[in-house]
């Protein structure tokens, strides 16, 4: 039997590259599709970039998306590439809905065209749930549930998701969603609040060890919304679960546990061995360490218009049907990033 072809959009992305790992693992002929950049933007792939068969594109041009897909012929086709950002897409929410609801529509219409019996995955979000006060069940959001989205990224991704729905009911295709509440790790953008954190209090612990490394103030907005997080390793394994099923069916995957971004940076400065103190309310609110200095600080530029405040998946369907259950921990999440963040620390 011949390998099976896999392409990913949004390769040079975290799960793109976790999931490029994990095919490639398991002998598939990976393609992906890159966009041109005046700078290098293949990073977190440079380590397989041989074995990989790389594609200029833009799920934003129909016509190179059509080209790619008729050309390889994929078994398997991951659509991963987005404008990811939620906070960038109330400044950016016409583009936002370019990349992540129209790119979508382009895979699927060239998918129907040129390999109708290819089985695609989107990549779809705990982003369309609301959070407290929309329907959030006590056991946490689960592919029943009722969704809200409250940001540009949340609506371009409900279209993502009812046009995935859409072309599985009309055409028969083999489709599926994967509603994924967040997951992080050492290749999380460096603009979510997982590695922002890590970033700097690995920084913070060099400046404590050595005294000549500075140290600045971390700054954030909400401290107190709650995520359900997991690793971005166990959630790309329950990705190729789902292509590997008999029949095609939407799943969320999450570890059914909330964290407040104020646990994940107290989680990270005990990996630091250092408590953080809390002092002020709202804006003003700020964590000091035993000496006094100014460790975190809100800045509202980092506010949002509307606020996803809560949210906890119920991955109990994912663990029925796929068996995927998952093996990362929140402290041991936080424990990963802070050993790469600190071993790394002065590379970029
Ligand atoms: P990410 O690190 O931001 O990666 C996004 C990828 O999409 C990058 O490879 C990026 O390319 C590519 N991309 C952006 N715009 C594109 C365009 N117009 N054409 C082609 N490629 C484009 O995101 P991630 O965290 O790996 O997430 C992967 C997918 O899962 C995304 O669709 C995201 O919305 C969704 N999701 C993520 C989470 C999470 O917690 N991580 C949860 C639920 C759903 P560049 O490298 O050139 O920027
Ligand atoms: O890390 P975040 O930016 O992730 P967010 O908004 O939850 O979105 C991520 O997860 C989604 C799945 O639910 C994905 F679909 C999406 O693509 C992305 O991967 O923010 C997490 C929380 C938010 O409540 C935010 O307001 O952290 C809060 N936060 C507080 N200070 C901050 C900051 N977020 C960022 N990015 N930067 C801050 O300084």
């Amino acid at each position: 039997m011949p390998n099976k072809k896999a392409l990913i959009t949004g390769i040079t992305g975290m799960d793109g590259s976790h999931l490029a790992d994990l095919l490639l693992s398991k002998g598939y002929e990976v393609h992906g599709i890159v966009r041109r950049s005046s700078s290098f933007n293949t990073k977190r792939i440079d380590h397989i970039f041989e074995k990989l068969n790389l594609h200029y594109g833009d799920v934003t041009d129909p016509l190179a998306v059509s080209n790619i897909i008729s050309k390889i012929q994929p078994d398997e086709i991951y659509n991963l590439a987005a404008q990811s950002h939620v906070k960038v897409s109330f400044e950016q929410p016409y583009y936002t809905g370019q990349v992540d609801a129209m790119g979508t529509l382009s895979i699927l219409e060239s998918a129907k065209n040129h390999c109708p019996k290819a089985r695609i995955y989107q990549a779809s979000t705990s982003e369309l749930y609301g959070g407290m006060g929309y329907n959030m069940p006590e056991d946490g959001y689960d592919e029943e549930s009722k969704m809200h989205p409250r940001s540009p990224y949340g609506c371009a991704k409900m279209y993502g998701l009812w046009i995935t729905k859409n072309y599985r009911e009309s055409y028969g295709m083999f489709v599926c969603n994967g509603i994924l509440f967040n997951h992080e790790g050492e290749r999380r953008g460096e603009t979510f609040v997982t590695r922002k954190i890590t970033k700097a209090l690995s920084k913070l612990k060099m400046h404590l060890d050595t005294q000549y490394t500075p140290y600045d103030t971390l700054k954030l907005g909400n401290l107190y919304s709650k995520r359900d997080w997991g690793y971005a390793k166990d959630y790309v394994y329950g990705m190729w679960l789902m292509l590997q099923q008999e029949k095609p069916e939407d799943f969320v995957l999450a570890t059914g546990e909330t964290h407040s971004v104020k646990d994940f940076i107290e989680a990270a400065a005990a990996e630091c061995g250092i408590s953080i103190f809390w002092e002020g309310e709202g804006k003003e609110e700020k964590g000091y360490s035993a000496d006094g200095k100014i460790l975190v600080e809100v800045d509202e530029k980092y506010y949002r218009p509307a606020e996803v405040d809560v949210l906890l998946g119920n991955p109990r369907k994912a663990k029925e049907v796929l068996g995927w259950e998952p093996a990362t921990k929140f402290r041991d999440l936080v424990k990963i990033m802070m050993d790469h963040d600190t071993k790394n620390i002065y590379s970029r």
